[in-house]
């Protein structure tokens, strides 16, 4: 038998989470991008504004695991011999250092590098898949889609960084293949306060055109 659906409010409208369709999708909470001292920091960047999402984070994947439901893990990144780095992404930004270079926390997003893992306050448990992907949309290169599919799911619970670009890209891909997409706003981040709020309202607009947006304290009572 399966679990009833749980009304969530959201935007634009009401969201109806089917529990044993719909996973959480953690979008690259790595070192890199949120630790003081990461490469995100060393570009120039204020950690802060996604350091904020860290929490909110904590409760929800607490709820979510304590449920029983899916949960996914992703990591942007890239082989150790950068073969799966595209030149293009390699020298973009023209910056001093770039992908594969030696950074603050060992080769800037390579794979196996402290950098590039997934913050302790999120680690993703042995039964939780990671999916490692090359590019900022989680299904581009990866298994994502069919290990969903496998599972049954249809909904996805997005949260991570960065909200504009690498949570904005997966939510497009997820909507185009036909999933359901739910984002709690506090669970996502942006260096930039500006994309943020845009970021949101890109994914809500036009009746929901990519999805819906929440707040967690919303789906953890859902789902408790
Ligand atoms: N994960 C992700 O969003 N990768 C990025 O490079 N984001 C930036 O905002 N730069």
């Amino acid at each position: 038998m399966s679990t009833p659906s749980a009304s969530i409010d959201a935007e634009p409208y009401t969201f109806e989470l089917k529990p044993d369709q719909c996973a959480l999708l953690i979008i690259d909470m790595q070192r890199d991008f949120l630790e003081p001292g990461g490469f995100g920091e060393m570009l120039g960047n204020d950690v802060s504004q996604l350091r904020r999402t860290i929490e909110p984070n904590k409760a929800l994947l607490a709820a979510w695991r304590g449920a029983g439901l899916q949960v996914l893990h992703t990591r942007e990144g890239h082989r150790p011999d950068l073969t799966d780095l595209p030149p293009a992404k390699k020298v973009r930004g023209k910056s001093e250092k770039t992908i594969g270079d030696p950074g603050p926390m060992g080769r800037i997003l390579v794979r196996g590098e402290p950098g590039h893992d997934i913050i302790a306050e999120l680690y993703p448990l042995p039964e939780e898949p990671v999916i490692d992907k090359p590019g900022k949309g989680a299904f581009f290169a990866t298994d994502l889609h069919a290990i969903l599919q496998n599972k049954g799911i249809t909904q996805l619970v997005v949260t991570g960084v960065t909200t504009e670009v690498c949570v904005n890209t997966t939510v497009r891909e997820a909507n185009d293949r036909g999933y359901e997409c739910l984002v709690p706003e506090d669970c996502v981040g942006s260096y930039f306060p500006e994309f943020q709020e845009m970021g949101l309202k890109m994914i809500k607009a036009q009746g929901g055109i990519f999805g819906w947006v929440t707040s967690s304290p919303a789906i953890v009572a859902a789902i408790a």
